[in-house]
């Protein structure tokens, strides 16, 4: 191995080197600075705003987006775009409109709480794509936006006959932004909903108990968590946009964003073949592993062991339960607080890897524990000592959580059809670009004011397009008259 050079000698040399630069002519000036001039992405950063923050407008203002999204996936990512300040135009079947109006309706004839809570901050469009004049109105339409967001069926687009080629003639700066359930390979064509993604992506083979069947998540990883990574592609290719002047495509397949979203249970794969998984408590009941990630259960998913532990109520509340993270730093404290500091120098518990092959009669223990106390009681008690636990907290529980609503985590919104209902708002804070949740739009709402306003057709050309029948049923009259 080469020797080191002692510490003295390297900064001699240095200097050396540094009186060695100096000694040459000096650059002109001019030049020397120019040398020297941060690299940028040669975005131009205006002055700082001198308005106080949150009173500058939003992030995404200027931004018009062309939606052509429906059910989940694409509308998660358009309504964020659209609580981001960016102008969402909702484009929907004419009488129909997107599928999930009418999807698991809970008052008679009313957009369901499907629809209204993915499509809030949004304008709608009723347009028949496929007709002449519905064609007119996207051309125009494709013109003057921004980015597409799809999520039809794999080549739906090209069969309407919204080619990428026939995007970028139109307008070559636009973003071309895609969600499909697979990427190019063997799957591509197959249409895809988020149980089938979250299959698909790794979730369900890793989600559940190992003596028990596969198992989806309620959270729906596969449509809005593939909506929120299509939201950062877009919102990156705009930024290139800016230094390159053309869009781009961006495609996010569901299996990916899920299987991206479980990136730890891959890690775990790989660290198979170098032996058994000894966080997993199937380690500590000697059970052997397989050739594959096993399911975990309640086991935590990084270094720290944890287990979700009865508490008291929990005969008949079945969200009587918490999270109990045994992290090492803080054994000492769990000994005391659960009754057995014995643990705490017991050679078969004081240390992480002694811990390791007990877990299950060690979570026994602490449930003993937090079975004598309410969730939110061992919450207050582990929080004052820095044991990280979280509360089985229910759908109620999170609704009438006062700290939600004062961030805007959980707003109230009011709808002319249905009335007063709650939402899911914003979950991405920006302190200089505070979302306002608005109410989703009805059917069509924004039709006229979107050919007029912002597509700038003529009275006459509405007429013509309307009695086509291009953005519903023709007018009565106009019918007649064809
Ligand atoms: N005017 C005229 N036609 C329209 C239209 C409009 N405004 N909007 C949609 N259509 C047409 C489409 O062009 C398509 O026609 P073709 O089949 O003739 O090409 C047709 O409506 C149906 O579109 P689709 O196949 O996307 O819809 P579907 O209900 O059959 O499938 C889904 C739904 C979600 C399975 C499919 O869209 C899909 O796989 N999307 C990609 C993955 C995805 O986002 N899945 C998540 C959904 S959320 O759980």
């Amino acid at each position: 191995m080469a020797k080191k050079k002692p510490a003295r000698a390297k900064s001699k040399a240095a200097s050396r080197k540094v009186v060695k630069l100096a000694s040459r002519k000096p650059a002109p000036k001019l030049k020397a600075k120019a040398a020297v001039k941060p690299k940028t992405t040669g975005n131009r950063v205006p002055k700082p705003s001198s308005k106080p923050f949150g009173k500058d407008g939003k992030a995404l203002d200027g931004i018009r987006i062309l939606d052509f999204t429906h059910v989940q996936s694409g509308p998660t990512c358009t309504q964020l775009l659209a609580w981001l300040g960016a102008d969402v135009i909702k484009i929907e079947r004419p009488g129909v409109g997107d599928i999930t109006r009418g999807q698991l309706q809970d008052v008679p004839n009313v957009d369901s709480l499907y629809f209204t809570m993915l499509n809030h901050n949004k304008r709608s469009i009723t347009l028949d794509s496929k007709s002449k004049q519905g064609m007119k109105v996207l051309e125009r339409l494709v013109k003057n936006c921004d980015a597409l967001v799809e999520n039809f069926a794999p080549g739906a687009l090209d069969r309407m006959g919204l080619t990428w080629e026939r995007i970028h003639a139109w307008n070559p700066r636009m973003v071309v932004a895609s969600v499909k359930g697979f990427g190019p390979g063997p799957y591509e064509e197959c249409k895809v909903y988020e149980n089938v993604a979250q299959c698909a992506g790794g979730s369900a083979s890793t989600t559940g108990f190992r003596d028990g069947p596969p198992l989806v998540t309620g959270a729906q990883i596969g449509d809005s968590g593939t909506g929120l990574h299509l939201a950062l592609g877009i919102v990156c290719a705009l930024f290139q946009r800016n230094r390159t002047g053309r869009g781009q495509r961006v495609l996010t397949a569901m299996q990916d964003g899920v299987l991206n979203l479980c990136r730890v249970k891959l890690r775990d794969q790989q660290r198979l073949a170098h032996g058994p998984l000894n966080e997993y408590s199937q380690y500590g009941e000697n059970i052997p592993f397989g050739e594959a990630v096993p399911r975990a259960g309640n086991d935590s998913g990084g270094g720290q062991p944890g287990w979700i532990l009865k508490c008291k109520g929990w005969e008949t509340d079945p969200d009587a339960y918490i999270y109990f993270i045994t992290q090492a730093p803080v054994w000492e404290k769990i000994c005391e607080l659960i009754g057995k500091p014995e643990w705490k120098t017991d050679p078969d518990y004081a240390k992480p890897p002694a811990r390791l092959p007990r877990l299950k009669h060690i979570f026994n223990t602490i449930e003993q524990w937090t079975m004598t106390k309410t969730k939110f009681e061992v919450m207050e008690l582990c929080n004052a000592v820095d044991i990280p636990v979280g509360p089985i907290l229910s759908m109620k529980e999170l609704a009438e959580e006062p700290s939600l609503r004062a961030t805007g985590t959980i707003v109230e919104v009011d709808h002319p059809t249905r009335g007063k209902y709650l939402s899911v708002g914003n979950p991405i804070k920006l302190s200089d670009s505070i979302t306002e949740v608005t109410r989703s739009p009805l059917l069509g709402e924004h039709t006229n004011e979107i050919l007029s306003k912002v597509l700038k057709f003529t009275p006459a050309e509405i007429a013509e397009i309307k009695a086509s029948g291009a953005t519903g049923e023709a007018p009565k009259a106009k019918m007649a008259a064809e």
